[in-house]
């Protein structure tokens, strides 16, 4: 059985040193080493950006693709191969600026796949700027006289969206989020985990200091029910979606790919696809 090292490879991640990300990298490693999963059975798909190269530093099947399209090209992975666990990664600006769009229609879509979304508030790999979830008032390199605009708040919008799987988490404490990745592969259809994963470098606001005095844990919120979607909003709203742990969870949903007719049992990435010599003969005949 697989190891938590078997999901490690020898590519050391270029990240400035106390960077949220080296946490949720971290975090999937054990959680899939957890649910017994092996390499082979894994695909991480990621955007651009800081956080999108975790990809690279997961050993599995893995795809670094364009920024704001992770979603997209891990949905058509899991359509392609069902039997692969799938994981889409990536910022807040990859997930909630540029590929918002993707992620409303996953939302909507319910295939099933896991997004984790490395929220720093800012955008790290380009040096800095402001980024769809920065504060009002926030001061970047491109809003040196703060943020004149007000800041996203990814719960309220996957709520909004109908999610039928939300949590968040936070990069300190790993424990929570092994669990919390754990519950979103094992849930069947499209879930979000959206991680407070501080930007050491960039973002001197939101740092590990204020997700601890700022978040709830609703872990220790008594009668919290994540099964109640109305109280699941309210509680998004009153916390500005700084809030940890199991949101919203909804086991009613059917997936997306339980509800296409006709979907093969067998992922098309096992199927013999060779073209018999004689169909290619006829095939070409008919360009003749
Ligand atoms: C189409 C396109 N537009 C813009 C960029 C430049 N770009 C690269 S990463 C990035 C934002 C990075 O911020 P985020 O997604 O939050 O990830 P982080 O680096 O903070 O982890 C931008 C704007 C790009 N690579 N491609
Ligand atoms: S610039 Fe920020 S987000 Fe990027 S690696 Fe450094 S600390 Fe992490």
């Amino acid at each position: 059985m697989a190891t938590v090292k078997d999901f490690r490879n020898d590519i050391r991640p270029n990240w400035c040193p106390g960077c949220g990300d080296f946490s949720v990298q971290a975090s999937i490693q054990r959680a899939l080493a957890a649910m017994g999963k092996e390499p082979h059975e894994v695909a991480v798909i990621s955007g651009i950006g800081c956080s999108g190269r975790i990809s690279g530093y997961i050993n599995s099947y893995g795809f670094h693709g364009v920024h704001g399209r992770a979603l997209p090209t891990a949905q058509g992975v899991k359509l392609a191969n069902r039997n692969l666990t799938v994981i889409a990664a990536g910022g807040d600006g990859d997930g909630f600026g540029i590929g918002l769009n993707h992620f409303m229609h996953a939302v909507r879509r319910n295939v099933d796949i896991t997004y984790i979304t490395m929220d720093n508030q800012i955008y790290g790999l380009t040096k800095g700027q402001h980024s769809p979830t920065s504060a009002h008032g926030f001061v970047a390199k491109t809003t040196p006289a703060g943020n004149i605009e007000n800041a996203l708040v990814p719960s309220q919008i996957a709520l909004g969206a109908g999610i039928g799987f939300l949590a968040q988490g936070f990069s300190s404490d790993v424990n929570q989020l092994v669990s919390l990745i754990q519950q979103a592969i094992e849930y069947r259809g499209f879930a979000l985990i959206n991680v407070f994963s501080p930007c050491v470098t960039y973002n001197k606001v939101n740092t590990y200091d204020f997700y601890r005095e700022n978040i709830t844990n609703l872990e220790t919120v008594e009668d919290y029910d994540p099964t109640d979607r109305a109280l699941a909003m309210q509680t998004v709203l009153e916390t500005r979606g700084l809030c940890t742990g199991l949101i919203y969870r909804d086991d009613e949903r059917v997936s997306y790919q339980d509800q296409i007719p006709g979907y093969s049992e067998q992922p098309i990435a096992s199927m013999d696809l060779h073209l018999a010599p004689e169909l290619f003969a006829n095939a070409l005949k008919e360009f003749a």
